[in-house]
């Protein structure tokens, strides 16, 4: 069996993605997804330059190999562009191997360990009683479990609320540079507490709450946030500090039970290790598309399983339809699995590109029975929705210091 063909489309039904198309000989197609947000042409131009001619001729069903040959043959390991293109060409090759086996991907992991797969879904409000306003209806549809993210009084811009502003939910239309946003950790911290003691009062005690920093705060400054927020048993803090430096985590963990939770912007295991090996972290959130595919978290998730670390793949909107449904197939099989991150399954144009055959109810998805990942791509669709430019935001402080986003 061989490759026949190769095809990178990118489209922008509402927001930018990058799709692997290949095609075998027997006439299979698998789809994977290889969306670097605000740095899409980059990953278009590894995989047509550098991968796809190594590849076609090649037999699809060589998975392994495929992905060590394109991971040490580079010379050049990991990266952010490498490993998406890596990650959607492995997706492409598991949906080809669940076609040909006429089975769904999480079959060819080893089976369920679970009936269906826990959300998160994202409140952010403009400010406390509207984030909460908000979780109550994602509480009243169903969900047990919501990560809040409140607009902080006297900052232009917040993290994770989405209001009539374009943000980076949407694309840049008639701006496409990067939007700067802004950021003050004292403001933060004079209103962190009360949206979770509120949240606590009016929600009360039987819904998983979440929040995420943005890697906003220094290590000292998250053991403090986990500390005040031990009394509201969030499901997981995420992202509270940048974890370039793993072993600052250390410092976070001395001082809090609050559960830690990071990894979304992960590339491999390697990034994971030590987090993962000194129990530093609770939950890892690496996502299929940018930690190099189904075959890497694969490892990934076993690799956390011998420390308690739970998976928590990333579910953002700037992730295609086929990365979600690559996690659930992940999280249908991995045993350590802990929760997904939800943010709906996109407008009606996504919809019209990436048919995605899922049921959700109650705050739970149900993967495809359908062989393969599960998800059909239109590419006549994609065609009407071009490539645009856009990016995401850049934030500084008050003074106008660059600082993380
Ligand atoms: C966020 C993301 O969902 C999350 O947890 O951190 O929305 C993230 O900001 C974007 O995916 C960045 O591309
Ligand atoms: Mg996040």
């Amino acid at each position: 069996m061989k490759i026949e063909d190769i095809k990178v489309i990118v489209c922008s039904p509402g927001r930018n993605f990058v799709t692997v198309k290949i095609v075998a000989d027997s006439g299979v197609i698998g789809v994977g997804d290889a969306t670097v947000n605000g740095r899409e042409m980059a990953v278009v131009a590894y995989l047509e330059e550098h991968v796809i001619p190594c590849l076609v001729g090649r037999d699809p069903q060589d998975i392994e190999d495929i992905w060590q040959y394109l991971y040490k043959g580079a010379y050049w390991r990991k990266g952010p562009i490498t490993m998406a293109a890596i990650a959607g060409i492995d997706m492409a090759l598991w949906d080809i191997k669940g076609k040909l086996a006429n089975l769904p991907v999480y079959q060819l992991l080893g089976g369920r360990s679970r009936a269906g797969v826990n959300l998160y879904a994202h409140a952010g409000g403009s400010d406390i009683d509207d984030t909460i306003d908000k979780a109550q209806t994602l509480v009243d549809q169903g969900f047990k479990a919501v990560r809040l993210q409140s607009a902080v009084a006297g900052l232009k811009t917040t993290y994770g609320v989405v209001g009539d502003k374009k943000d980076y939910y949407e694309l840049q239309g008639n701006r496409p540079l990067p939007p700067e946003e802004q950021w003050c950790t004292q403001k933060y911290f004079s209103m962190i507490e009360a949206l979770f003691s509120e949240a606590r009062r009016r929600l009360g005690s039987g819904v998983h709450l979440l929040h995420d920093v943005h890697s906003r705060l220094t290590p000292i400054e998250s053991a403090r946030l986990g500390k005040m927020l031990e009394p509201y048993h969030l499901l997981f803090l995420e992202d509270a500090s940048i974890a370039e430096n793993q072993q600052s985590y250390e410092l976070i963990r001395q001082h809090t039970t609050t559960p830690l939770a990071i990894g979304e912007t992960y590339n491999s295991i390697w990034d994971c290790k030590d987090l993962i090996q000194s129990q530093l972290v609770d939950y890892i959130r690496a996502a299929a598309t940018h930690a190099g595919g189904i075959t890497a978290m694969r490892r990934i998730a076993d690799f956390a399983g011998l420390y308690n670390v739970r998976t928590a793949p990333h579910g953002a909107p700037d992730l295609s339809p086929i990365c979600f449904s690559a996690h659930l197939h992940l999280n249908t099989w991995t045993p350590n699995f802990g929760i997904q991150e939800f943010v709906g399954l996109g407008n009606e144009q996504i919809r019209s590109v990436f048919q995605q055959d899922v049921m959700i109810k109650d705050g739970m998805a149900v993967v495809s029975e359908k062989p393969g990942l599960g998800v059909d791509f239109n590419e006549q669709a994609a065609q009407q929705y071009p490539y645009k430019r856009s990016y995401l935001p850049v934030s500084r402080l008050e003074d106008g210091t660059v600082w993380n986003w």
